[in-house]
């Protein structure tokens, strides 16, 4: 197996760590010990839990106004993978990445499994991509892809989602993400119930062409690029959608495609509800789809979301196996530095929902003591969990301070020397 950070260099940085960490996870152990709460059980589930890493995050973001690169970025799918096995050496949290296509298109996806694999890498979800036009392409998606009214165009946009189904069998997916940028930016452009029909015909399609143990999930969003309205706008239309498909369709959440303040926590118990919840492209956001690092803006959602996961866990639906996973832009800062804190953040908040009460949570909530409810939320959410996550770490070979051994490996400094630079204005490809 190719490692690129050197065990060695691992080793010596978690040295210099390794007392400070033994003292205060002893300490954490006998705090929750007095709560009845084995720590090593905790830390245990952390080390069993990950999240996958997209392709497309590896490289620097960009607005629609700029987007200003650094030296050393990845500009292909081998050199993507290279960053992610970085972030899953030092994390452990995320060893596997979700492609997107045709961005990492190549020619021999069985040698492109076999290089991640090599860098201790699988392939979560493969993503379509029928929001831009390709250089070559017959149809445009200037109006829609798969709600488009132009025939040939949905045939087209089908057709991708299907060749992206045959590549993730390749390189052993078992998920297919569909977001469709479709919409409009004027009231009355299109009629809403005849072009969610189109949607509907042509995603079955797509559907009828699951392999049995595949999944197909929804991703929806409530604006942009349509800045009026969206085909599958919100997790109403999201699960109508997922129902009318047929079992192997789910609900994916991206944290980021909601209206401001939507109770995203209350969306995910429903989506559970109802046997629908597929998964997650975890990020934050202030505004918009900020495409932020996962839990800088709102940490306290973030672990809502978990608790109602772990909730979730106890209370199984038919299917309940969301994916996990990052979907950001990392616009100001080095990919690898954001996708390792929000990984981190992500662990953490899990961690926090591992340690609420739910024998005092379920007990205040029937009773109606809604301060004791609160309560026991509250005070799973101020445990300091850092320390579970690095003995984790360490234990499986990673690192107990993630950035500080990433930046004393010089990885960017090195792929610098190494990589070609990127050009201004490829956008987050
Ligand atoms: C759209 O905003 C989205 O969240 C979808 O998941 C896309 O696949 C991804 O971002 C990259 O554009
Ligand atoms: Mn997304």
């Amino acid at each position: 197996m190719t490692k690129p950070i050197s065990d060695e260099l691992i080793a010596e940085a978690n040295a210099r760590e390794l007392v400070a960490l033994e003292e205060d996870y002893t300490a954490l152990g006998r705090k929750l010990a007095r709560t009845g709460i084995d720590i090593d059980r905790v830390k245990d589930r952390i080390a069993g839990f990950s999240v996958a890493v997209p392709s497309w995050g590896a490289g620097r973001g960009g607005t629609r106004f700029a987007k200003f690169p650094i030296p050393g970025e990845p500009t292909n799918i081998h050199e993507k993978l290279e960053d992610c096995a970085v972030i899953n050496q030092l994390s452990r949290l995320t060893p596997r990445v979700s492609p997107h296509f045709p961005w990492d298109k190549v020619s021999d996806y069985k040698a492109l499994r076999e290089e991640a694999a090599d860098l201790g890498l699988g392939f979560d979800a493969v993503n379509s991509n029928t929001f831009q036009d390709q250089p070559g392409q017959a149809q445009t998606y200037a109006t829609g892809s798969l709600s488009s009214t132009v025939e040939a165009t949905r045939a087209q946009a089908v057709e991708h989602n299907i060749e992206c189904i045959e590549i993730g069998r390749q390189l052993g997916s078992t998920d297919l993400t569909v977001w469709v940028g479709d919409g409009t930016n004027f009231p009355g452009q299109q009629d809403f119930a005849r072009s969610l029909d189109r949607y509907l015909e042509a995603a079955s399609e797509v559907y009828s062409a699951l392999p049995d143990d595949w999944r197909m999930l929804l991703e929806h969003k409530m604006f942009e690029p349509a800045f009026y309205s969206t085909v599958i706008n919100d997790w109403g239309s999201s699960i109508l959608a997922a129902q009318e498909l047929g079992p192997k369709a789910k609900c994916l959440v991206d944290l980021g495609h909601h209206a401001p303040n939507v109770n995203i926590e209350q969306i995910v118990a429903r989506l559970h509800r109802f046997g629908k919840l597929g998964g997650f492209h975890f990020n934050d956001s202030k505004y918009g789809d900020d495409d932020l690092d996962s839990g800088s803006i709102n940490p306290h959602q973030l672990f809502l979301v978990f608790n109602e996961l772990v909730e979730a866990e106890l209370n199984p639906r038919e299917g309940f196996k969301p994916s996990y996973m990052i979907d950001q832009s990392h616009n100001v800062t080095d990919p690898i530095e954001s996708m390792l804190s929000s990984a981190e953040a992500i662990g953490q908040c899990f961690a926090k929902a591992l340690l609420v009460d739910r024998d005092a949570l379920h007990a205040a909530q029937e009773a109606n003591d809604t301060m004791m409810a609160f309560q026991a939320l509250r005070r799973a959410y101020n445990v300091d969990v850092a320390p579970i996550l690095a003995k984790a770490r360490v234990e499986a070979g990673g690192a107990i301070d993630v950035l500080a051994t990433y930046r004393a490996s010089r990885w960017r400094d090195r792929k610098a020397q190494e990589r070609k630079a990127v050009g201004l204005g490829a956008g987050i490809v």
